[in-house]
């Protein structure tokens, strides 16, 4: 077995971190469950429980469109881990915003499969059906597509387009992500076109397009009804055009929410803004960040395991065993003199620190689980 450990003191590394990071120091029960919180407790649900407003938004698109990315900027704090491999999200997580009277949850879901993707990636067969639950506990659906991807961008996966027919009664909202990787922009304008087909018409101002409720129409040519795939889908109310990354267009997506949020009371206090646990945090953070370290399909096959998680002092203090198939994949992780497996766990330790705000230890350690065992 090996392990690295390291002990990072609070690095606020520049000032957009520092306005995402807040003091936590204390879990909140939420459902039964502990939720991570900021810090002192402001408001929470009470006597101006009338004017509260909430809107609940499945954030649903393949894997690597930036779903996580996007909650994580949308609410200011890192709660959902990201990497650039696919399938980095495996459950569905919650991103709460409370802003003024009004709370807007996001459900972050896994991106939609088929079922030899399933295979492929090791995945476990309920990770198909987590965004289902995530939306059946959504007032709207976001659909995420990457705009930066020229070989995918062009057309909406058959799983979107089946939830989207699944949950035709939701109303729903296209967002078009990595627009800053994009040399031109000029391609937005017909992508549009193509993915509503040609259901929304630009607005004079803003990046947010209206609908115009156009109704579907056949594929007619010279009188032959074509039996095109479906590609696309007509009834969008909006679409948007964002960076994740940048968080160019966010604010006016954001704006937007509010606006159609619902009277109704908050589900969370004012001072939550997920509800996954930090243990669970903790272990999908460091699964994350093996997949950016680690090449093809050797982090699928990773079990990531919690040993110890504690606070004390406003220092967290944790474990996480990462169980190797074999003592070769074990070796690959740690790297010559431990190297990589150190990187790893500074990575992981630097999220970590932005996630929770506060002073992290973390250690993790490897085992292989057949093989000769690493000293
Ligand atoms: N250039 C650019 N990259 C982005 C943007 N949003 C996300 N990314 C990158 O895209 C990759 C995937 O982002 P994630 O947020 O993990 O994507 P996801 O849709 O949650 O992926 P899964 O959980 O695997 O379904 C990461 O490397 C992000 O940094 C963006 O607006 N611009
Ligand atoms: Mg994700």
């Amino acid at each position: 077995m090996r392990f690295y450990w390291l002990t990072s003191s609070l690095k606020l590394l520049n000032s957009n971190k520092l306005r995402s990071v807040r003091s936590l120091s204390a879990s909140t029960q939420i459902n039964g469950e502990k939720a991570l919180s900021t810090e002192p407790p402001p408001d929470t649900v009470n006597n101006e429980d009338a004017q509260q407003k909430t809107l609940h938004i499945a954030v649903i698109g393949v894997p690597n469109v930036g779903k996580s990315t996007f909650i994580n900027n949308v609410v200011n704090h890192r709660v959902c881990p990201t990497s650039a491999k696919v399938h980095t999200t495996r459950k569905a997580t919650t991103g709460v915003l409370t802003t003024g009277q009004t709370q807007l949850v996001f459900y972050d879901t896994p991106g939609l499969v088929t079922q030899s993707e399933i295979r492929k990636h090791n995945l476990e067969q309920s990770f198909k059906s987590a965004y289902r639950h995530a939306i059946q506990h959504a007032d709207i659906i976001a659909v995420m597509q990457d705009a930066s991807n020229s070989w995918t961008r062009k057309e909406l996966h058959p799983t979107v387009l089946d939830t989207l027919k699944a949950y035709a009664h939701l109303p729903s909202f296209l967002v078009l992500n990595k627009i800053d990787a994009l040399k031109s922009k000029r391609v937005l304008l017909d992508l549009i076109k193509t993915l509503t087909n040609d259901t929304l018409q630009s607005r004079r101002h803003g990046r947010k397009v209206a609908s115009t409720q156009k109704s579907e129409e056949a594929h007619v040519v010279e009188g032959t009804l074509l039996s095109k795939r479906e590609t696309n889908w007509s009834h969008f109310n909006d679409v948007f055009l964002v960076s994740s990354l940048t968080g160019n267009g966010l604010h006016e997506l954001q704006d937007y929410l509010v606006d159609v949020a619902k009277p109704r009371r908050w589900t969370y206090p004012a001072n939550v803004y997920t509800d996954a646990t930090p243990e669970v945090l903790i272990v999908e953070s460091v699964r994350a960040r093996l997949l950016d370290y680690l090449p093809q399909e050797i982090p699928y096959n990773l079990k990531c395991e919690l040993e110890y998680y504690n606070v004390e002092k406003h220092v967290v203090y944790t474990s996480v065993q990462v169980q190797c198939p074999t003592s070769r994949v074990e070796r690959l992780i740690c790297g010559e003199s431990n190297g990589r497996l150190r990187q790893i766990t500074e990575r992981v330790t630097s999220d970590l620190v932005e996630m929770f705000g506060q002073a992290v230890s973390l250690t993790i350690s490897t085992i292989a689980m057949s093989g000769k065992k690493s000293a």
